[in-house]
């Protein structure tokens, strides 16, 4: 028999359409957080975003400013594949999608945005200044550019204009689903390429602070070669990012469409609501993904990097090949994240 207070619990979890067993069998050992500040971030890029975070979280400051602060690295970097040096859409256009939550419920996000170098601190700037969480297209522009945003120059990087020619030689316009697992589309392909190249276009991040406050950011150029408008997950609060600080903080990396499907990063904190480490909240979440996708399973990477509200930390793909950064008081390193297939 369910006592009330189970069935209203699982009730309202299966009509968000998630469902958890009763108990769990492995719950995690619960650790206790020392006040020690902690930053993960998605991809070898990582590394030199979290060195950005942790001048701000080793010198006592706000998990929120760290990951604005450590994603605009990468947003920066003219040898990484997010921001305005990205690969562009079919159209040969550079679109840009971020977002970032922090420790209170407080989220903004902004999607489609054009010419804008650091739409992460755009994403920042909806959340503490406008009613709204997202902003899109040219509203997000306009919005940035009355904030102060200088709008830079619409140029392909040298790059991604050779990656879109050799595109548009094969592929032409056609929307053909899963396109982008094709591995003809040069060195600074996205994650779809499993050929193990330097192969992402997004940097997801999320930390804790000295005070034992999480919060996260996403930021990136989305598909290569998306369609014009296509938005991922990144930008989506639930998808691509969430945070509750009495739980943990998450986000995704990936085929975004697959992500957004199963709410992904609100799926996985609720893993760790019920009491699921990091790294098998993930693996719970990409399993998800996995038994839905069925085959289509073999040709997609989607991978989930959390952080729980007492430091520790996982992540768990689908494709062998993700790779988080870690940055504590300790130590700085790439963890190789374990896969549903091997
Ligand atoms: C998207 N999730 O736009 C992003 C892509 C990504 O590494 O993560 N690439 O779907």
């Amino acid at each position: 028999m369910l006592d009330r207070k189970s069935f209203l619990q699982s009730s309202l979890l299966g009509l968000a359409g998630i469902s958890f067993p009763l108990k769990w069998k492995s719950l995690s050992p619960k650790t206790v957080w020392q006040n020690q500040p902690l930053v993960v971030s998605t991809w070898d890029a990582g590394i030199e975003a979290n060195k950005g975070a942790w001048k701000i979280l080793g010198n006592g400051g706000r998990a929120l400013d760290a990951v604005e602060a450590g994603v605009m690295v990468t947003e920066s970097s003219q040898n990484c594949c997010v921001g305005l040096g990205a690969n562009p859409d079919r159209d040969g256009f550079v679109t840009l999608d971020a977002s970032i939550m922090d420790e209170h419920f407080n989220c903004g996000s902004v999607a489609f945005l054009e010419r804008i170098k650091h739409p992460i601190s755009v994403a920042r700037r909806v959340m503490e200044k406008t009613p709204h969480v997202m902003l899109v297209g040219a509203g997000a522009q306009q919005f940035a550019v009355a904030e102060g945003f200088p709008l830079e120059e619409q140029k392909l990087s040298p790059d991604a204009e050779k990656n879109y020619n050799e595109w548009q030689k094969e592929h032409k316009y056609r929307p053909i689903v899963n396109i982008e697992n094709s591995k003809s589309h040069g060195p600074h392909d996205n994650i779809f390429d499993l050929s193990g190249h330097f192969n992402h276009d997004t940097i997801g991040m999320v930390a804790l602070d000295a005070r034992g406050n999480l919060s996260g950011s996403c930021t990136t150029s989305g598909m290569g070669f998306k369609m014009r408008g296509r938005v991922g997950d990144s930008p989506i609060i639930g998808a691509g990012l969430f945070v509750d600080n009495e739980v943990g903080a998450v986000t995704a990396t990936g085929q975004g469409e697959d992500v957004i499907r199963v709410c992904g990063a609100h799926s996985v904190i609720e893993y760790m609501r019920q009491g699921l480490a990091p790294e098998e909240a993930c693996r719970k979440a990409v399993e998800r993904i996995a038994r839905i996708k069925g085959e289509g399973a073999k040709q997609i990477q989607v991978a989930f990097l959390a952080l729980s509200k007492e430091g520790e930390h996982g992540a768990y793909a689908i494709q062998k090949g993700f790779s988080y950064a870690l940055h504590d008081q300790n130590d700085e390193k790439l963890v190789a994240s374990k896969s549903y297939f091997s």
